[in-house]
């Protein structure tokens, strides 16, 4: 297995610059749409294209990444809500562990059903502890996991969440207040976890404008998730990428 997408976010961070993903749900593009939003992303010159979400319904993940393959040298990573959402070809896999969450299934026992066929994919799989973040209502992602997000105003227990779950052996954590997210995680909450772990630090759920993208790099954001906002408005790729990619380089 390479690490090759692995060692581009991480060296990203070490030289101080933040990158941008875009998150394809695969329910919500066909052809057209994919072509469209690809040639935007190419332009922009985005880091990553994440694909999935935390309930897809369509049966149609492998022909979704092909078609991206096909057109794009953007690295596409899965990002599954459910051990069904595996391509093998993509590039890369987070590996999710609901650490936010104390729903056994999805800290460790999806993943034991899952792990023979995710090994044989031979995707780059990057174990990632992902910590959903209370967002003013709630997301598919808090009503599927059956799991408490952390509340907004509680730093603290983000922190030491995202702590532990570096301490465990988690090469990203991604904070996620939910696909749509009313209120996206705070720059306080941000700030306190970026200062408090070494491993990169992805942050999405209801940005929906560059001010935010950028405000969330500066407060400590390695990389910023942004999907419905783009779904609805795809003007939205070029400036979100060129926010994240104007923040000043602090090594
Ligand atoms: C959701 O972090 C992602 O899991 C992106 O959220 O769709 O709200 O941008 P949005």
């Amino acid at each position: 297995m390479t690490d090759r997408i692995y060692q581009t976010i991480v060296s990203k961070k070490t030289a101080g610059k933040k990158s941008f993903a875009v998150l394809i749900d695969p329910d919500k593009v066909d052809e057209g749409k994919i072509n469209q939003l690809l040639e935007l992303t190419d332009k922009a010159k985005v880091d990553y294209l994440l694909v999935g979400g935390s309930l897809v319904v369509s049966n149609h993940l492998d022909t979704v990444v092909k078609q991206i393959k096909k057109h794009s040298n953007t690295p596409i990573i899965l990002f599954p809500g459910t051990p069904s959402q595996v391509s093998r070809y993509a590039d890369g896999l987070l590996y999710l562990s609901l650490i936010s969450g104390r729903n056994p299934e999805l800290l460790i026992g999806q993943h034991v059903i899952s792990a023979p066929f995710v090994k044989q994919s031979g995707l780059e799989i990057i174990s990632t502890g992902y910590m959903v973040i209370d967002g003013g209502a709630p997301t598919t992602v808090s009503y599927i996991s059956n799991a408490s997000p952390i509340p907004g105003n509680k730093s603290e227990i983000a922190i030491c969440t995202a702590m532990a779950g570096e301490m465990l052996g988690m090469k990203l954590i991604y904070m996620d207040a939910g696909s749509g997210a009313e209120r996206p995680i705070s720059e306080a909450m941000i700030k306190g976890v970026a200062d408090a772990i070494d491993v990169p630090l992805v942050v999405g759920g209801g940005i929906c404008d560059p001010e935010k993208a950028y405000r969330n790099c500066k407060a400590g954001a390695d990389v910023i998730v942004v999907g419905n906002a783009i779904e609805k408005d795809s003007s939205l790729i070029m400036e979100i990428s060129n926010a994240v990619h104007s923040v000043p380089v602090r090594l």
